[in-house]
């Protein structure tokens, strides 16, 4: 469906229904080595090497960290396609992205960020992500949380920001969080299009490609299922109108909640070395990813797992 066509008028979306079910685990009883990256968000954690298999308690400590701070860094870690595959493993299921061409020969659970080319054309998709936004939000059923392996950086730019949406919405009025709970919001693969053509990178999404990702509809506030806290779940690059609404109802209230979720408090930015590895939540996250660097001259070569993750509710 072209975007003009959702945006006509207030279409009634198939309700689902989502399970408000928070499954609070019990905490860790292994110490990890963790350094906060910022107050808004993210933490360092040291003396770990990916490459070895991971002890299920030190899995379940990385899990309370990333409940906690969002965001995980691990620096240094040069590990092979299969070891990032068996590492996301074991915090779910992992997706194959909508967009087939750009996942790795024989690992098609990584999916290629890539401005370097080869036989004409790009190893990976370039130039793409600079919107906010939660990775997989356009699904039924979005992403728990992405895993980004560096594994060339440009020396300066190209990094990427994290703004916690825990923290945004924290900071609403009590009256704006009574309204924006009531809401829901219909989100498009689609309207992401838009901010990758500005770009000048990204190819028109194929037919078939937007008939896997339908609208679907999610709360605006949505509970983190493992620890049960609030969060804003609105995306600008997503983001069509709300439920019940029209495009101009719709448009004032996004205008505030696109502005408020990115206040400079809430905001994270990344700079890449070479074999960084970022895990990310994007139950509690939206990221941007900074296309400020020469694609021509600067190469950036990233390889990106993405967690399944369960109904927004
Ligand atoms: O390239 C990046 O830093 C992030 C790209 C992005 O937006 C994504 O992987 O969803």
């Amino acid at each position: 469906m072209a975007i003009s066509e959702a945006l006509e008028k207030p279409r009634k979306m198939p309700r689902t229904k989502a399970r408000p079910r928070i499954r609070k685990t019990r905490k860790s009883k292994v110490k990890l080595d963790i350094h906060p990256a910022s107050s808004a968000l993210g933490a360092e954690i040291l003396g770990i090497d990916l490459r070895e298999r991971q002890s299920p308690g030190t899995i379940a400590a990385m899990r309370d960290a990333l409940n906690e701070h969002s965001l995980l860094l691990f620096r240094d870690q040069d590990i092979s396609p299969d070891q990032h595959v068996a590492f996301s493993r074991r915090f779910g299921k992992l997706e194959h992205h909508v967009l087939a061409e750009y996942l790795l020969p024989d690992h098609p659970e990584i999916y290629v960020l890539s401005n370097i080319r080869k036989k004409g054309k790009t190893i990976g998709r370039a130039g793409v992500g600079e919107y906010w936004h939660s990775d997989l939000q356009y699904l039924a059923k979005p992403s728990l949380g992405s895993i980004m392996h560096a594994i060339e950086v440009p020396e300066v730019g190209g990094d990427t920001m994290f703004a916690n949406q825990v923290a945004a919405y924290d900071a609403l009025s009590d009256g704006m969080k009574e309204l924006l709970g009531g809401l829901r919001l219909v989100n498009h693969f689609a309207k992401a299009r838009h901010y990758s053509a500005q770009v000048g990178y990204a190819r028109p999404f194929s037919d078939e490609e937007l008939k896997k990702t339908p609208p679907v509809v999610h709360p605006v506030v949505r509970t983190h299922p493992e620890t049960g806290r609030k969060a804003l779940y609105v995306s600008p690059g997503f983001a069509l109108y709300f439920e019940g609404m029209t495009e101009a109802e719709s448009r004032p209230i996004l205008e505030f909640i696109y502005k408020h979720t990115i206040n400079p408090r809430f905001i994270y930015r990344h700079q890449w070395r070479p074999h960084d590895l970022v895990f990310w939540d994007n139950r509690s996250l939206m990221h941007y990813a900074v296309q400020d660097y020469d694609h021509a001259k600067d190469r950036r070569h990233m390889q990106r797992t993405t967690i399944s993750g369960d109904k927004p509710f």
